[in-house]
């Protein structure tokens, strides 16, 4: 049975390889012939969201703009994978809130703060120490973990095995 349209939502501290992930899976996926598209808050904040900065109001417009174009592309039939940090859980729930309830895929990235500071591959987590950087999500700022995702993953395991649980995920929901 074809994929259905749906918004798979990853949620994870900075460094805690959301877009790794949403980029392996976005290729896998689109291998095997569907039309998928990544929303990642690094990019879109080069653009769509180029007025935004990291104050709560701010952090709270960014994920309900993506949330918002998400909708639309779910409902155009694309396979939407958003990878944002997307801090606190009523950020999360309102963008769960525009879709039916099976097109909203919560992943919860689940990678120790000490494993993202230790890769700190943009040097942030060291600027954010250092003060350089306010409002730090994990350092300044809050994170707060997802209660009920639909996939909970290890980031410390490698992102092949990562997106083969997705694909799992995804094959058992085409059956439902
Ligand atoms: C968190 C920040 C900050 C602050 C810049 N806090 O790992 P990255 O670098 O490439 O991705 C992070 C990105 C986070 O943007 P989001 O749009 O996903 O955040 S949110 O959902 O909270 O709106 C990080 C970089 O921007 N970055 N300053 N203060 N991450």
């Amino acid at each position: 049975k074809a994929q259905r349209a749906c918004c798979i939502w990853f949620t994870g501290l900075s460094g805690a390889g959301k877009t790794t992930l949403a980029n392996l899976l976005d290729e896998t996926l689109y291998a095997s012939g569907r039309h998928t598209f990544v929303l990642d808050g690094d990019c879109c904040r080069n653009g769509l969201c180029s007025d935004l900065d990291f104050s709560s109001e701010d952090r709270m417009e960014n994920v309900r703009r993506i949330s918002e174009v998400a909708k639309l592309m779910v409902d155009a039939g694309l396979i939407v994978i958003v990878s944002l940090i997307s801090p606190l859980i009523e950020q999360r729930q309102k963008a769960r809130e525009l879709f039916d309830q099976d097109e909203f895929i919560e992943v919860y990235l689940d990678t120790p703060l000490a494993t993202c500071e230790r890769r700190d591959a943009k040097g942030l987590y060291k600027k954010a120490r250092q003060g350089l950087i306010p409002n730090f999500t994990g350092i300044s700022s809050a994170y707060e973990p997802p209660k009920n995702p639909e996939i909970v993953l290890n980031g410390s395991n490698c992102p092949d095995e990562l997106v083969d649980r997705i694909l799992r995920f995804l094959g058992e929901r085409s059956e439902r």
